[in-house]
């Protein structure tokens, strides 16, 4: 098939297995532009990486802004490295300063459990476990409002401040709403922890209250973070749709696909719905210094963000047949890396994928 649409791709695989994943994704992407007629021009990015920091003295460069211009969509891997550069200073070099200035205020991470996979949890076959977890992306508990007073004496002191404004809260909230009212099943989870947080959280829930109200069609409910992990483990299969600020939602979109088998298959959407700046997509997992050069990462988490991204930009055909295609793969023992109990390597297990596509 001739390629007639073109879409622009920022690719920074940053730091540790992102440099051996992210090179299977764009494999995967490459392959279904040949078959749904469409090339992605990529412009290859060495910051975000700890190796950068190390040459620079920065994660990024000053103008990075201006070296990503203006894509239809970021590809990452992960960012990471803390033998060499603190993580707080890595991730907020990288991922926080992205999601900020490109105002991607909802990070979109599905847990599903795919055909052929194992769940750890008994009893869990294919489709018990299918929901979206909706995380707040720009505010909340990550924040850098706080300080630290009499550093290293008896009296040290250390503060940092949770933030939640309205408008963030509620944009977040009113994308997990609509995203519920599209599912079959219409049912909203919110994390929240207002009996111990007793400001934020309380707004937390009174927002979602609130806007409960314009969606009647909803089932909502909400747990408090502690005893709602307890119930991912124990009974995943009650959850559709989840809503939670950063933290929470950080905790439960690794602990979600934990409950699949591996986070190594999940993926996530940094995005910025109005599509004023572009949205960025990356695996969950980070960069794994434990695995990294080995070539036995789990490269499915990245494809698949690939076929976020795809969605994202409106190649929705190709990026439904990336999903078939990792579920054929995955349904074959074989073609499974090592976190999957396989023996196939990243390049196999991506390769398979590719082949698979047709
Ligand atoms: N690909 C995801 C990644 O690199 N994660 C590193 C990390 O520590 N992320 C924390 C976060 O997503 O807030």
């Amino acid at each position: 098939m001739t390629a007639n649409r073109r879409y622009t791709v920022a690719v920074i695989p940053g730091d540790g297995i992102g440099k051996e994943v992210v090179p299977e994704g764009i494999r995967v992407l490459e392959r279904a532009g040949q078959l749904h007629g469409f090339t992605l021009d990529q412009q290859w990015h060495d910051f975000a990486s700890c190796d950068y920091y190390l040459q620079h003295g920065v994660m990024m460069p000053p103008d990075w802004k201006a070296r990503i211009g203006a894509p239809d969509a970021i590809f990452f891997g992960a960012v990471g490295w803390p033998e060499t550069v603190p993580d707080h200073v890595s991730l907020w070099g990288s991922l926080i300063q992205w999601r900020r200035e490109y105002d991607q205020y909802v990070n979109l991470r599905p847990a599903r459990l795919m055909p052929g996979v194992p769940s750890p949890l008994a009893g869990r076959g294919p489709g018990s476990i299918d929901m979206w977890i909706v995380r707040e992306n720009t505010e909340g508990e990550y924040s850098s409002i706080g300080g630290r007073m009499f550093a290293g004496t008896e009296r040290e002191i250390v503060i940092q401040e949770t933030v939640m404004t309205r408008h963030g809260v509620d944009r977040v909230l009113r994308y997990a709403f609509d995203l519920a009212r599209s599912r079959e099943a219409k049912h909203l989870t919110s994390a929240t922890k207002s009996n111990g947080i007793s400001i934020t959280m309380p707004f937390w829930d009174e927002r979602v209250e609130t806007m409960a109200g314009d969606y009647p069609d909803v089932r909502v409910d909400k747990y408090h973070i502690d005893i709602l992990t307890a119930q991912f483990v124990m009974n995943p299969d009650r959850f559709d749709v989840v809503v939670a600020s950063n933290l929470f939602g950080d905790i439960l979109s690794d602990l979600g696909p934990a409950c699949t088998g591996t986070i190594g298959v999940a993926p996530s959407a940094n995005i910025n719905p109005e599509r004023t700046s572009p949205s960025l997509f990356e695996p969950v997992h980070g960069s794994a210094p434990d695995i990294a050069g080995r070539g036995i990462a789990n490269p499915v988490g990245q494809i698949w963000s690939g076929a976020m991204m795809l969605d994202h930009v409106g190649e929705h055909e190709a990026a439904a047949s990336i999903l078939r295609a990792i579920e054929t793969v995955l349904a074959e023992p074989r073609l499974r890396t090592p976190d999957l109990k396989g023996t196939a390597s990243t390049v196999d297990c991506g390769k398979a994928i590719a082949q698979a596509l047709g």
